[in-house]
Parts: C-alpha cells; structure tokens; sequence
C-alpha cells in the first residue's frame, strides 16, 4: 500500500489539496521541467490525488517540491482533474496557508518557485495572503467567436498565469442557481475558440472562460469563471483576476496602485491591484484560505479505481 500525505484548504471556496509527502520523484531542475516529467511519466498520480472516487472535478492539487531557485521557501506544481495549471492564484494563496498550518513559515514575504516563474507572497497577521503574480497583459481585445446554438461572442484573450476569455455582454445571470446554465455557456465557448484556432499567444490553448457582471455587494465586478475540466471556480480566480487587472489597464480604466474587488460567483471576494515594472503589469491579489483537512491517502493496488476515475 501506498500512502500520500495531503492537507486540504479552501480560499473563498475553492479547494486546494497539497501533497506534502508520497509524491513521484521528479528529480531536480526548473519547475517547467519537473511538470512535464509530471505529464509524461506519473500522470496517474495526479489523477489519484484529485479526481474520484477520493477528489472530484472542482478539486485543484499541488505538488510540493523541492524549489529550484535558491531564494524561494518552495515550489509547487499545480493540477486539477484534466491536467496542469500554469499558476493558480487560489492554489498559491492555500499553499501558503498550508505552509503556516505546517509551521514552515511565519508572516512575512516568500518566494514561490512555479512553472511559469517565481512569484512572491506575503502571509499578513490576519491570515490573508497577498500574491504577486506573474507578469499579466492583454493579448487581443474585442475577438468575436460564432458560439454554435449562441451566437456571436465576443471577449478580450487576456494571460494571468493561465490563457482566459472574457465576456462582459453575455445575457447570462451571474448566480449560484444559474451556475448549470453558466457552464453550459462557458463550455459552448471554450469549444467553440479551440474549434475556430483562436487561441492565445503561441497557439496556448484558451482553457479558462471568464464572465463579468455588477457586483451586487460593493465589489467593483463579479465574475463566473470555467476553469478546464469544466468545473467553476469557486474562488475570484487569482489567473482570472490577474488577465481582469490587465485588461482594465489596457482600456485605461484601473490606474496604478488603485484597489480592484473581484466577487466570484458564490460571492468570496479578492482584493486586486497592480504595478507596472519595466513595462510589465504586475497584478497582487489578496485572499484569504481556510484549512480543513489534514489526511493520508491510500493507494491499494487492489482497487480498480486506485489511480482515479480518469
Ligand atoms: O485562482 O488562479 C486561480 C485558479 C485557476 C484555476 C482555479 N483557480
């Protein structure tokens, strides 16, 4: 039998499973190197450790890991129940969380190693986390994609970790007893941009589908946000945020410095704003986790479902 060492968190809502021990050996290195060796070679791993029977589709796991640059308190791997994740904001705001749980780190700032670059985080006294993320931009503005049984949409293809699409003009009520309906819509789109080649730079898959509407509670915006594997995030989504930040700077329409409050759908808010260092938008976004677990998984080979239900 074998065992891995897990401690669960959720940041408004959304859950994140860390892997602290029984993860595969993926040898040292940068992080983009130790994923891809991730994907290649133990993608069973992954699915045993988020996807049923013992996680479910909404649940994003990460892999602690060794960091690769020197200055960093760890690295982590992010995934979710179809594959890997650039960043999660969400995810680095429960790591983090996790890691006080644990006793390995006080208050303060920590650099994060992750595949797309390091980033740094500051744990505050009340347990609220501020990420600082990725380098974030506005790729397109105003792309129309024809939504086969929609119509057309149209959204900017903005990058915060992970490739997104927002839409602004949906005609889509942004609530939890609509979030059926919201999938369906978001899912539509998604496929429709992979179908159609509209992707983000590169060819990067757009995998992430954001929409917007007014807050009903003080925030600046709420927004419903389909991650891939079609689960919602419950969460803001600190990516999502992030490409928000971006493409509110484009139209001119957040200065430096100034607070954004993003609601996610179920009504948890991230507190958001950005620097702009040697021409690039910084996005911070500030959130707060719970832990709520702390457990072992067992792998039973004489389980047929013992690597999940892929
Ligand atoms: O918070 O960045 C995020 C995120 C990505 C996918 C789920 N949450």
């Amino acid at each position: 039998m074998k065992t891995i060492s897990i401690i669960d968190s959720h940041t408004g809502g959304e859950p994140t499973r860390l892997v602290i021990d029984g993860g595969p050996d993926l040898g040292l290195g940068p992080l983009s190197e130790r994923v891809a060796r991730l994907r290649a070679a133990h993608d069973n791993f992954r699915s045993a450790v988020v996807c049923e029977p013992r996680g479910s589709d909404v649940l994003v796991g990460a892999l602690l890991c060794a960091p690769h640059a020197s200055d960093c308190v760890a690295g982590v791997i992010f995934f979710n129940n179809v594959g890997y994740l650039g960043m999660c904001g969400h995810g680095t705001i429960g790591l983090v969380a996790s890691l006080a749980f644990m006793g390995r780190i006080g208050p303060g700032r920590h650099r994060i190693d992750t595949p797309v670059g390091v980033v740094e985080a500051e744990l505050h006294a009340d347990g609220s986390v501020t990420v600082d993320n990725v380098a974030s931009y506005r790729s397109r503005a105003a792309v129309t994609v024809e939504v086969p049984g929609i119509g057309p949409v149209t959204g900017d293809i903005a990058y915060g970790g992970n490739w997104f699409f927002l839409v602004a003009e949906h005609g889509q009520e942004l609530s939890v007893r609509n979030v059926e309906a919201l999938t369906s819509y978001t899912v539509a789109v998604a496929a429709a941009l992979a179908d159609q080649g509209i992707t983000g730079d590169d060819g990067a898959l757009i995998d992430h589908i954001e929409l917007f509407a007014d807050s009903r509670t003080g925030a600046d915006s709420q927004s419903f946000v389909l991650c891939p594997g079609k689960a919602y995030d419950r969460s803001p989504c600190g990516t999502g945020t992030s490409a928000k930040l971006a493409c509110l700077a484009a139209d001119g329409k957040l200065a430096e410095g100034a607070l954004w409050k993003q609601e996610s759908v179920i009504g948890s808010v991230f507190e958001a704003s950005y620097r702009v260092r040697d021409g690039l938008l910084l996005p911070s976004i500030r959130g707060k986790a719970w832990v709520n677990a702390q457990a072992q998984l067992i792998l039973d080979p004489s389980d047929p479902f013992v690597w999940g239900i892929r």
